[in-house]
């Protein structure tokens, strides 16, 4: 068991001797950006901070924490939905940030990969591989911000899992830090490697509680020669999938992604994201970015967009589109989805549900969920958005106008558990790329009792023995 007292005076001087002054902070001061969620809804307390400047540092580190039962809680760009980065609040738990671990060490064009440290954010990565010729088609609203090292951990979805899957699907090699403090080094770039257990993918979504993730080797794509994007109005969630089973019939290959917006989530961007603005004539109750993207040149994408949206406006399927005539008006248009989050946060206190259900089925998800939760609490404000096109909806609800926060948020089991019934009956997943953290890991017995907590949990013991990675986070405590 992980020791709850906090960590000794003679640990933190063994461990300022391996990363020196720099690379460990421990007055409240410093350490209160690594102790709290971005949306506040966990703060917790650390005596230290640790900023390891090299794989063989930071094992250094584990090794020390190891013989001292002293718990690590890893952290990337603290971008987590689940509370999965933030120590708890008894001040027990060492923080040990990735962040300096920030070198992209290779990029191939040929063999098509990357092999960036944890710290790295999303978006380097991107336009590293970009400077190259090449994509990393992994794209998330919180890009900037997210590193490498989390968005594995978590297995981050996000824009483009319709075409090019999950980050999982995107990594060839790993090396992990052990909860022992052993590097393992399977940084391999091969595309065929049947060697036993794949082990790298055990590591991925496991949210730092087996080990350590310090880099990886990431697959490219060729750059797109052609991309183009569209926003749809629509009325109905129904007429958004009739909209993606239309492009779907020209050339599913092309969709890179079809995201959904609420009427109201629009709005809140809108009204508080600063340089926001709207395209269409009006509002509509559901509006779809829809984007199109092939690395063939002159694949005539234009007009596929233009024939699929030309018969959908005549028969109405369509109320309204605009295509983004430039790059700057692309990103204009992602903008409005981008800060989806931002413009929730801002409009007041939020219950989210990172939910998946079979695509043909998030029309009839959306309109059930959305009667349970106005059935559960009057004036309640339903905002679902999200990346349709893999059938990953973030269904969530926004305070009542008026209500207490604290009010509401202390509602977020009832609300996810109205929420969570209706999954269910979709033959759905309650949490679909955001993981479990610590907001999560009570409904574990729920979903994946039985056989699959049972080996979860001896996998976590087989691993990590002393219990001292990430602890409370993903797996429920043993009865
Ligand atoms: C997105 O798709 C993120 O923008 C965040 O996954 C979703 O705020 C959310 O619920
Ligand atoms: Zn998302």
């Amino acid at each position: 068991m992980p020791d709850p007292a906090p960590p000794a005076d003679t640990l933190l001087d063994a461990i300022r001797a391996v990363v020196g002054d720099r690379g460990l902070l421990t007055g409240r001061a410093d350490t209160a950006a690594y102790t709290e969620d971005w949306r506040r809804l966990y703060q917790g307390r650390t005596a230290a901070v640790v900023r390891p400047g090299s794989t063989q540092e930071l094992a250094e580190i584990v090794r020390l924490c190891a013989a001292a039962g002293t718990p690590i809680v890893p952290q990337g760009g603290n971008t987590s939905m689940v509370g999965g980065a933030v120590p708890n609040e008894d001040g027990s738990e060492i923080v040990v940030s990735l962040a300096r671990l920030n070198r992209i060490r290779d990029l191939d064009p040929i063999d098509m990969t990357m092999t960036v440290e944890a710290g790295v954010t999303l978006k380097a990565a991107q336009l590293a591989a970009a400077d190259r010729g090449c994509l990393l088609p992994l794209s998330i609203s919180s890009e900037g911000t997210a590193q490498i090292g989390g968005v594995l951990a978590v297995n981050a979805g996000g824009n483009n899992t319709v075409r090019h899957g999950n980050a999982r699907d995107l990594v060839l090699g790993l090396e992990v830090v052990l909860p022992d403090g052993t590097i393992w080094n399977g940084l391999r770039r091969l595309r065929k490697d049947n060697t036993g257990y794949c082990l790298r993918q055990l590591f991925v979504g496991s949210e730092g509680t087996l080990g350590i993730i310090t880099a990886a080797v990431l697959k490219l794509v060729p750059q797109p020669k052609e991309i183009e994007a569209a926003l749809c109005a629509v009325q109905t969630p129904e007429a958004a999938l009739d909209l993606f089973t239309r492009f779907q019939a020209h050339d599913p290959a092309a969709i890179s992604a079809f995201e959904l917006m609420s009427g109201l989530g629009l709005s809140f961007v809108l009204k508080h994201i600063p340089g926001a603005t709207l395209p269409l004539e009006t509002a509509a109750p559901f509006t779809v970015l829809v984007e199109l993207a092939t690395p063939r040149p002159q694949a005539g994408l234009r007009a596929m967009l233009e024939q699929v949206l030309e018969r959908a406006l005549e028969d109405g399927t369509v109320a309204d589109a605009v295509i983004a005539e430039s790059e700057a008006q692309r990103a204009s248009l992602w903008k409005l989805r981008e800060e989806h989050s931002e413009g929730q946060k801002r409009e007041g206190a939020s219950v989210k549900n990172d939910v998946s259900v079979p695509v043909s089925q998030v029309p009839a998800f959306i309109r059930k969920a959305t009667a349970a939760c106005e059935a559960l609490i009057p004036g309640v404000r339903v905002v679902p958005f999200g990346h349709m096109g893999d059938g990953n909806i973030h269904f969530n609800l926004e305070q009542p106008v008026d209500a207490d926060p604290a009010w509401f948020l202390a509602q977020d089991h009832a609300i996810m558990d109205a929420v969570n019934d209706v999954v269910r009956e979709f033959d759905g997943s309650f949490s679909a790329e955001h993981g479990i953290g610590r907001l999560k890991p009570y409904m574990m017995p729920d979903w994946r009792g039985g056989a699959e907590l049972d080996l979860m949990q001896r996998i976590k013991a087989a691993i990590d023995p002393g219990g001292i990675m990430n602890p409370g986070k993903v797996l429920p405590p043993r009865p």
